[in-house]
């Protein structure tokens, strides 16, 4: 239901629009005051909110000056309901941001179309924003294990990685790839495979700290990136989750089955490494030496 916070220094006023604004199906707020208002609005989270201009104390322009102020209220749209027609603060609320106004006496058939217009507004700005989110999770994010991409990665972590050489400090990086998972494929099927793949996220998930970028680099290659962490630390990290995979039994349908890791570590060389691709060959090669030794197993 669709909220509107009424804010009216005058009763009567308030109980008029009510009557009209429930019998159109809104959910009605009252507020007797600017302060008011915005005590209400951080509790309530109107959809929209009726603001009067002339109220003792603060008036319906010092409201909308500090609703307008706010990250948090900026995007509520707000009506100013005037005293007469010639009101020259009418400008001045447009120019704060108000989406709109009436006059008194309230004609409520107009009011209502302007809510109506408010409101497609602001329908079509949350779309938007959807959208946009949802374009930046295909951009970012690889679709089935719901991880950093390839991209996302490299970018993220090239950012950490220059703040990590402005501060001097350490950054390790994990290379990752499942152990003959082609025969996992092959022997369970794809979608076990899809399966063994986001066990592995979730282990790696619950092994990394916030401040760690996991990303899935392509097919069974994954990649973490570690601030502020030793090549001790990554070790740690790495071994930590190299035995939970080994640990963990993978159900799917009635097979179950078990996957191992071999990893690659590598921290900061200031000498070698001019961006994170430097230090990605290096897991990698360390990665193929894994590999080469029998696998399941972390080289650093
Ligand atoms: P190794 O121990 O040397 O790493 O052997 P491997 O079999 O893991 O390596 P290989 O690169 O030969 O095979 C990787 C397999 O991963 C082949 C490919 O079909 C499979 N694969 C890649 N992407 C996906 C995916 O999204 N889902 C599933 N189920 N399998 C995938
Ligand atoms: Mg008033
Ligand atoms: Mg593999
Ligand atoms: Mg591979």
């Amino acid at each position: 239901m669709t909220k509107i916070l009424v804010v009216d220094d005058v009763e009567d006023n308030i109980v008029l629009l009510t009557f009209d604004l429930e019998d159109d199906g809104f959910d009605v707020e009252p507020a007797r005051s600017g302060q008011e208002c915005l005590d209400k609005v951080a509790a309530e989270k109107p959809d929209m909110i009726l603001l009067d201009i002339r109220m003792p104390g603060l008036s319906g322009l010092e409201t909308l000056e500090i609703l307008k102020s706010d990250e948090a209220t900026r995007m509520i749209p707000v009506i100013m309901v005037s005293a007469t027609t010639g009101d020259q603060s009418i400008i001045r609320a447009l120019d704060l941001g108000a989406h709109d106004f009436v006059s008194k006496p309230i004609e409520y058939p107009v009011l209502a179309a302007r809510m109506r217009s408010a409101l497609r507004l602001i329908q079509a700005k949350r779309d938007l924003e959807k959208a946009n989110k949802e374009l930046e999770r295909l951009a970012t994010r690889d679709p089935l294990t719901g991880i950093n991409n390839r991209r996302s990665f490299f970018k993220l972590a090239e950012a950490e990685l220059t703040k990590t050489i402005r501060h001097g400090r350490d950054i390790a990086l994990l290379m990752l790839d499942a152990d003959h998972f082609k025969m996992i494929n092959d022997t369970y099927g794809h979608a076990a495979g899809d399966e063994a793949l986001l066990t592995i996220t979730e282990i790696c998930q619950n092994a990394c700290r916030e401040s760690d970028i996991l990303a899935r680099l392509g097919g069974e290659e994954f990649a973490i990136c570690c601030p502020d962490t030793n090549l001790e630390g990554a070790y740690a990290v790495a071994e930590r989750i190299r035995q939970q995979c080994e640990n963990t039994v993978i159900e799917h349908n009635s097979a179950s089955f078990g996957i191992t890791l071999s990893i690659g570590i590598t921290t900061f060389v200031p000498s070698q490494d001019k961006s994170i691709t430097e230090m990605l060959q290096r897991a990698d090669n360390l990665l193929y030496q894994a590999k080469e030794m029998g696998r399941n197993r972390s080289i650093a």
